[in-house]
């Protein structure tokens, strides 16, 4: 069947970030970052882990590289440590060491075919940067970006073909600024586990920052590389799918909120240089405006792509019209919306090993559909979908590697996915996350999504059956499109 194909050069990979994957957190003159130092105040991690060792990726790449070959994927997403590469960011030297080590990966990769799909920024900062001004917090932020991001394109762009400013700046704010639970840990709202009185305009402030520091990266590429290294940078956004727990306008009002506040605030700015309607009407005055000359830059630099990473649905209920319990959304800040897991007693989709998570592939047919109405058909990739197991201590590695949930869950959203592009959406690409188990940010190690499982004590690597499952549905797809 002729339409049952991805594009010829649709790219398949999978996703990592250096935080989760390299380790090596001290070697070779790599500066602290604030995720060194977060994680090993006690408390902050679900088991008291950190990323020091994670999979030891800075020193085991040549060995994940063969597990990349061997899966016949032709990209991989991974993040550049800002740390490693400019110990102190603006405020000290460029480590060489930094720029050897993403020379050799970014090297290794592409001598077996594999395209580096490349992050700037992936949650992590070098701790000097939260120090001196709150990183941020403060708009001198967007020099630390634009000076880190205008080094990685000097020093990489000629074979780097796609770079991500961001990576889920939307998940990262809220739980840096308003839960608590990622570095710097502050909280301001609603369901913070502290009250020292911060602003609830904290997550706003900083977004705002992260916008412009895109706008102001992206101003950087295309007026000095863009042209001589012909390569293309978007912006990556967790995307869930959000359905009106009934028929209701203000449930339908309250999902298209829930999209507003959660990812078209970072959207819309960026492509249209307006934050959304919703979240003016909501927030007032707690929303920081965009000076005229910002929207003039947001306009002209925009981006080339729409990264996406989508891993679940939720119902959606409405606490604006009535009053609802309080809960995932509910406060003002937030969207003024319930997130519900089940409608009538019955679940969206079975669970999984992360509470956050229901298996709903029908959620990504209505995600890309909706990105590609809001924002005119601008290319779009999935930059990560994967699927959460407990780490159950009581496993034995042979129960973990027969993954048959996991296999389930991707045959499911690659179908509909498959669909998406079989009806005209222009996706690009799909990363999986995650070529191996690794370090979930606060749940530490608690979770597994690898296509590989890691024995956190040996570090041995494994296949799991979703790995040959992928492998297998690549091979079909790349046969068919050259058919
Ligand atoms: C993100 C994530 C990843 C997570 C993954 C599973 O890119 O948005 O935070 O780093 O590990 O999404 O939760």
């Amino acid at each position: 069947n002729p339409s049952d194909l991805f594009p010829s050069n649709f790219l398949f990979g999978t996703a990592s970030s250096a935080y989760q994957y390299e380790g090596g957190y001290l070697a070779d003159g790599k500066g602290l970052s604030n995720w060194d130092v977060f994680s090993h105040i006690p408390g902050n991690i679900l088991d008291g882990s950190n990323g020091d060792i994670a999979e030891d990726q800075y020193n085991r790449y040549l060995e994940d590289i063969v597990l990349m070959e061997s899966l016949a994927v032709n990209s991989y997403r991974f993040s550049i440590s800002w740390a490693r590469i400019l110990p102190k960011g603006r405020f000290g030297g460029v480590n060489q060491a930094g720029i050897n080590f993403y020379d050799s990966l970014i090297d290794a990769l592409l001598f077996k075919g594999i395209q580096p799909f490349v992050t700037l920024h992936h949650y992590d900062i070098p701790q000097e940067l939260e120090d001196k001004y709150g990183s941020w917090l403060s708009p001198k932020s967007q020099e630390d970006f634009v000076y880190f991001a205008d080094i990685c394109f000097k020093s990489f762009g000629d074979r780097v073909k796609y770079w991500v400013t961001f990576n889920a700046p939307n998940v990262e704010i809220p739980f840096s600024y308003r839960t608590g639970t990622f570095p710097p840990g502050r909280c301001s709202g609603q369901f913070g586990n502290c009250s020292d009185g911060d602003s609830e305009k904290e997550p706003f402030v900083a977004a705002h920052n992260m916008i412009l520091s895109h706008a102001a990266a992206v101003d950087i590429y295309r007026t000095k590389y863009q042209k001589e290294q012909g390569g293309s940078i978007g912006i990556v956004l967790l995307r869930s799918w959000y359905e009106p727990i009934s028929n209701s306008t203000a449930d339908k009002l309250a999902a298209e909120r829930a999209q507003a506040f959660n990812t078209n605030w970072f959207l819309d700015p960026i492509i249209y240089g307006k934050y959304p309607a919703e979240m003016e009407n909501v927030l007032g005055s707690i929303l920081p405006k965009f000076t005229s000359n910002e929207i003039e830059k947001l306009k002209r630099t925009r981006l080339d792509f729409i990264g996406i990473n989508h891993y679940t649905g939720f119902y959606v209920q409405d606490c604006m019209y009535s009053p609802c319990t309080p809960g995932l959304g509910s406060s003002k800040t937030e969207g003024l919306y319930l997130t519900r897991f089940e409608r009538n007693g019955v679940p969206i989709g079975e669970p999984t090993g992360s509470y956050w998570q229901s298996v709903y592939p029908q959620g990504m047919e209505k995600i890309v559909a909706y990105t590609q109405e809001r924002y005119n058909n601008i290319p779009m990739f999935i930059a990560e979908n994967g699927y959460t197991e407990f780490n159950n201590p009581n496993f034995t590695t042979e129960e973990f590697l027969n993954d048959v949930e996991r296999v389930k869950y991707m045959s499911g959203y690659l179908d509909a996915l498959l669909s998406s592009i079989r009806k005209g959406a222009d996706v690009r690409g799909f990363f999986v996350w995650s070529l191996l188990d690794n370090f979930e940010w606060d749940r530490g190690y608690t979770t597994r999504f690898g296509l590989y499982h890691v024995d956190f004590a040996t570090l041995k690597r494994s296949r799991k059956s979703s790995a040959t499952w992928y492998k297998q549905f690549i091979a079909e797809h790349k046969v068919k499109a050259l058919m």
